[in-house]
């Protein structure tokens, strides 16, 4: 068991960091370990940041540790075990997809090569801020001393969308379900399946497939769209979730991680891919790689890996 742990928030000034550092310092992603905090933000956050501080002190937390703010990513970034990629360039009006993938791939570089000067070799990432499985893949091309598999994207918030809508209309408790799989982009075209799931162990159909998977692929939007913002506590509990599973480990089911691909399920090497992953503990994990596909299943995994060959392409275009 840790004692204490050194972790890394990005963009800890936004709306995402504001939901999960709560999560964090009370004890909910890694239980009762001690937590030393760096937030890292844009220089124009500074003072924000200090306002974050601030609320940190005055919730009295008893795992709290040190506390750094900054925004050099080779000063916050050393002796990290963890590090959350919440920080990115947003999507401003009249903004193309191209240059936004071109502005976080930039971004993305600079940490990864302060990753590589500076950051420990088991340092463990996730990457939330979007095109998530692009910006995860882009920062491990720069921090290469880094073991591979210490990279994820999070597609754990669509993981659990995707749970929540399948007991809505079975009428079943979430508990009852195991084995709904995110494959792909954290995009429009990732593939929510249940054809490897189980409901209190049987498999199961749903009334329109279609619309559960559409439903998943835009639940982002549908969100925004009625709140006039995007997901955050949603997106923070997911972002707990995932790093609890991972640390932890889960023996009763497979879960949904964006990692890179080593060619699993014939998806191009190297891309960064959510599959079916089973966490061991101790933050190891495998690439469940043998599960029977249906056609159906192989051409939308197909859609979705040429959604991130193509992004993969204008990113490295920077
Ligand atoms: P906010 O815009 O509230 O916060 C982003 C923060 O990042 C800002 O404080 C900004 O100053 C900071 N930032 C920008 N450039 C930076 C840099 N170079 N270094 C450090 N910090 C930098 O966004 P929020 O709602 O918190 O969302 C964070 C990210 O999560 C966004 O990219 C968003 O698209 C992404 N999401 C990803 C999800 C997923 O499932 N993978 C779901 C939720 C969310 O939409």
């Amino acid at each position: 068991v840790q004692q204490s742990l050194t972790v890394c928030v990005t963009g800890a000034a936004g709306q995402i960091a504001y939901s999960f550092i709560p999560l964090l310092l009370s004890g909910q992603v890694f239980g009762q370990v001690k937590i030393n905090l760096r937030l890292l933000d844009i220089p124009k956050m500074e003072t924000a940041l200090k306002g974050v501080v601030m609320e940190i002190e005055d919730c009295a937390y008893p795992l709290i540790g040190d506390i750094q703010t900054g925004s050099n990513p080779k000063e916050l970034f050393k002796n990290c075990d963890l590090i959350v990629f919440l920080g990115g360039f947003p999507r401003l009006p009249g903004m193309e997809r191209k240059d936004l993938l071109q502005k976080n791939a930039n971004i993305f570089k600079e940490q990864g090569e302060a990753l590589q000067e500076v950051g420990k070799e088991d340092v463990k990432c996730v990457v939330v801020a979007n095109p998530a499985n692009t910006n995860c893949l882009i920062l491990s091309r720069y921090a290469t001393k880094i073991p591979r598999q210490n990279f994820t994207c999070l597609t754990r918030l669509d993981q659990n969308r995707a749970y929540a809508q399948v007991a809505l209309t079975l009428n079943k408790p979430l508990n009852s379900l195991k084995n709904i799989i995110i494959w792909g982009n954290h995009s429009t075209t990732q593939y929510p399946s249940i054809e490897h799931a189980t409901v209190e162990g049987q498999s199961f159909v749903l009334p329109d497939q279609g619309q559960f998977i559409e439903r998943i692929q835009k639940r982002g939007a549908e969100v925004l769209n009625a709140r006039g913002n995007s997901s955050v506590f949603s997106a923070a509990n997911a972002v707990k979730d995932h790093i609890k599973d991972w640390y932890n480990g889960r023996e009763d089911t497979l879960l949904s991680l964006g990692v890179l691909s080593n060619g699993e399920y014939g998806v191009q090497s190297g891309l960064c891919f959510s599959y079916p992953i089973r966490c061991l503990g101790a933050f190891k994990y495998e690439i469940v790689g043998n599960l029977q596909l249906s056609d159906f299943s192989k051409q939308k995994l197909k859609v979705t890996e040429e959604e991130l060959i193509q992004e993969q392409g204008l990113a490295e275009s920077i």
